[in-house]
């Protein structure tokens, strides 16, 4: 039996952890073949908080791939979010809700649609054939879908998140609301975590027309907490925007209580770029997005938009 490699993306998210343990049930137990879940990075908070409640072990960091292996793709698909080393050749599977970002050499395995999570999508395979799934993996998925639709508020947020998410609450039993005040609560705590951390541990460098552009984001109840840093933060991103040898460098610090966005703006060519694409003044290098939230669909659809003309 081949062994499937299951990851998620660099800088792992929540979502992108779980569906990777979720996915390694479904293969697994659904389909019978013998897989593990993998993470590409170190684990936020929320994350940490969320595998221990369950009870669930931290996934392996993914270090290397056999020529031979097999290897499944959740959460991501562009080749600058995937781990270091993979080779698209080995790709047979991808569950994904982002965009489509890759041309393969060979039929494979895709699940793609344009739903809130990574998780939600996973929770409908299992759904779909009947398939049992554990109290452990309903919980899993159930945080999954949580986190990346902040609570049903992002606007990524589909109709069928909400009922998956209730279906899968019908195995893990859990109380939502204090639930997700937990898992903010883990996401907004800055306990361990270093200026390096803030701004790369949720960090995704995109290909927007001819431009690469990195955007880093830090989801919080308590924005003060990261912007009483901002002076340290606009430093470290101007010298990211360099080793990182990308064309723009955004970091975006989202109140996930009030739904907005402090865009943080490190030169003049960001400044440019922004006020072009959202419309909005900058000031002491901060751009205020109202009702901002959503990386994917707010920020990098505009913006890949504006560098494609
Ligand atoms: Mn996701």
């Amino acid at each position: 039996m081949d062994k499937i490699i299951i990851v998620g993306h660099k800088n792992p998210d929540t979502d992108s952890i779980v569906s990777a343990i979720a996915a390694q049930e479904f293969f697994t137990k659904v389909l019978g073949k013998e897989s593990k879940a993998y993470r590409a990075g170190v684990l936020n908070n929320e994350t940490k908080f969320i595998l221990e409640k369950v009870g669930v072990e931290i996934p392996e960091q993914i270090v290397a791939i056999n020529e031979e292996d097999s290897v499944a793709l959740v959460d991501h698909n562009e080749a600058g979010q995937t781990f270091e080393g993979l080779n698209y050749g080995n790709v047979d599977y991808i569950i994904d809700h982002h965009k489509l970002s890759i041309v393969t050499e060979k039929p494979i395995f895709c699940r793609m649609e344009p739903i809130g999570s990574t998780s939600s999508l996973i929770a409908k395979m299992f759904f779909e054939r009947s398939a049992e799934m554990s109290e452990a993996c309903a919980k899993l998925l159930l945080a999954g879908i949580l986190s990346d639709t902040l609570n049903f508020t992002s606007p990524t947020t589909t109709q069928e998140d909400k009922e998956l998410a209730e279906k899968l609450n019908n195995i893990a039993k859990l109380n939502i609301e204090e639930f997700v005040g937990e898992m903010f609560n883990a996401k907004s705590s800055l306990e361990g975590i270093s200026l390096q951390d803030i701004i790369t541990l949720d960090y995704k460098t995109f290909e927007m027309g001819k431009s690469n552009v990195g955007i880093g984001t830090w989801e919080t109840t308590n924005p003060q907490s990261v912007n009483v840093k901002k002076e340290q933060i606009l430093q470290a991103l101007i010298e990211k925007k360099n080793v990182d040898k990308v064309d723009h460098m955004f970091f975006m610090v989202v109140d996930i209580i009030k739904g907005n966005c402090q865009l943080y703006i490190i030169s003049e060519t960001e400044k440019v770029l922004a006020e072009k694409v959202f419309g909005a003044k900058v000031e002491d290098e901060i751009m205020f997005l109202p009702g901002v939230v959503s990386r994917k669909k707010q920020i990098v659809v505009p913006l890949t938009e504006e560098l494609s003309k």
